[in-house]
């Protein structure tokens, strides 16, 4: 897949886009030293200043206080392309299942035609927030619109939607929102504001021998960018942010574009502005940083100090249901991942794909129930903790190798990491040492050491000097994948 305008990073089978003024998504972290901007006057900074330009640290940090707690949360990619489900005219599609479209070339009466085939009655959202429970996850974000422009919600504003144009007339995120309520976890909604591939005069990205300037491959698709947004994207956004009572926490923006000018992307901050507990994302467009870097399917380095960030990342290697897809990812890498982002400071939005009938695939929901039964054990290694006191536990940049930036490489190591909270230290050992763990530069004086996985808490023998302890483990680790040592130890 080839894109034009920005910066693309191909990972595995998916795509990371950053476009001009996008500040996330970097490869390498970038270490923006801010913890919260300072207030400055509309005009020095953006056309219309964001809230993010305005509020004080104060203001900021009781706004992203859930979110900072939560660390761990749900990704739903979920529309139309789950019927293809990868394969197109009796071809498989290579790439990710929800770009189906654009790969294939599919002409948007063609794609359009899927909507009546559209009846997804093993759909329950009881089912699905509660998977996101059992997983030890704090909220969910879902495609409300992918950029194939079929909106998984009842929209006024555009027909092309589950409740006018499917047999299943129903609204998904009506009923993910009232049983988000209802489970006590939180909502979000993805929006591709500025790719949409069926309405005329959304955006499409460069991909294969799509011809520019517009990369459309279908007349069906040509018109105007700033009607698209002001009669299509504008009134959904407007509709997802006040159809859904207490919802959405968060609006999830994707893969802005250079039509995305900084004029067009603060009419939408007007309307974002009018939700002052509302988060969203650094995929704007437009110069607008948003709230959260969003590296997309990897782990930066060192995390980005000073900046609220999430890494979302499949499963498998698509977002949207591909039926032959089946590398999933073991429960082992997906923890690991979880503990290294939230030693990182950062939150892990893991993506399912439900299939046509609304049904997550088994091994999905599989994995899922693994990693809640280690966060029932484990969790409070995870929420609320802030990130670890110590560092070159994560890793170490080769001296000789380079990333494809041609910058050192990464390479990360996998022994053990660690997560903090004001009179905890937390140990998460992965790779079991024989005896003793041994730690140096603890800046705390530590009272008492346990497992979290030991229901009892027995006290671990410890030898703390100076800087410098050495705990004493049994033999063999309680959990194969992740045991947490806890050092009482008051900041
Ligand atoms: O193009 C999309 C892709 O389909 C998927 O939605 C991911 C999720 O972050 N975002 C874009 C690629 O960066």
């Amino acid at each position: 897949m080839k894109f034009v305008h920005r910066t693309v990073i191909s990972v595995g089978a998916s795509v990371v886009l950053i476009a001009a003024g996008l500040a996330g998504c970097s490869q390498q972290p970038k270490q923006t030293a801010e913890s919260a901007p300072a207030a400055k006057p509309a005009d020095q900074a953006h056309p219309v200043a964001a809230i993010q330009d305005t509020e004080t640290p104060e203001q900021r940090d009781a706004r992203m206080a859930w979110w900072r707690e939560a660390r761990f949360g749900m990704f739903i990619h979920w529309g139309l392309y789950s019927i293809p489900a990868g394969t197109w005219n009796g071809k498989r599609i290579p790439g990710i299942g929800e770009w189906i479209m654009n790969t294939a070339s599919i002409p948007v009466a063609d794609y359009k035609a899927l909507a009546p085939k559209f009846d997804p009655t093993g759909f329950s959202a009881h089912d699905i927030v509660a998977l996101a429970k059992a997983a030890g996850m704090k909220y969910i974000v879902i495609t409300s619109k992918h950029h194939d422009g079929f909106a998984m919600f009842d929209s006024k504003a555009n027909d092309f939607n589950i409740v006018a144009a499917t047999p299943f007339k129903r609204d998904p995120l009506k009923e993910l929102a009232d049983e988000c309520k209802k489970q006590g976890i939180k909502l979000g909604f993805y929006y591709s504001q500025d790719q949409d591939w069926t309405a005329p005069g959304g955006a499409a990205l460069k991909t294969g021998d799509h011809q520019p300037p517009t990369y459309h491959w279908d007349k069906a698709q040509d018109g105007n960018f700033q009607q698209y947004l002001e009669t299509k994207a504008i009134p959904q956004l407007k509709e997802l942010l006040s159809n859904y009572g207490d919802f959405p926490a968060v609006i999830w923006f994707d893969t802005p574009t250079p039509d995305m000018t900084p004029k067009l992307a603060s009419e939408i901050v007007s309307v974002l502005n009018q939700y002052p507990k509302l988060i969203w994302n650094n995929r704007l467009g437009g110069g607008y940083k948003g709230d959260t870097e969003t590296p997309e399917q990897y782990i930066p380095a060192q995390g980005y100090p000073g900046r609220d960030w999430e890494s979302c990342m499949t499963i498998n290697d698509t977002w949207g249901y591909k039926s032959y897809d089946t590398n999933f990812k073991s429960t082992e890498t997906l923890l690991r991942n979880l503990i290294d982002i939230a030693s990182k400071g950062g939150n892990y939005l893991l993506n399912i794909g439900p299939d046509s009938h609304g049904i997550v695939p088994a091994p999905e929901v599989e994995r899922l129930h693994q990693m809640g039964k280690w966060l029932d054990v484990n969790g409070e290694a995870i929420y609320g903790t802030q990130p670890t006191l110590f560092g070159p536990e994560a890793g170490s940049f080769s001296t000789t190798e380079k990333d494809k930036d041609g910058k050192p490489k990464f390479i990360p190591a996998w022994n053990w990491r660690s997560t903090t909270k004001p009179d905890k230290v937390y140990i998460e050992i992965f790779k079991w040492p024989n005896g003793t763990f041994h730690l140096d530069k603890l800046p705390r004086k530590v009272t008492g050491a346990y497992l979290l996985a030991d229901s009892a808490h027995r006290p671990l023998k410890f030898n703390q000097s100076g800087d410098s302890i050495d705990v004493q483990l049994p033999s063999k680790a309680l959990d194969p994948i992740a045991t947490v040592l806890v050092l009482d130890a008051a900041k």
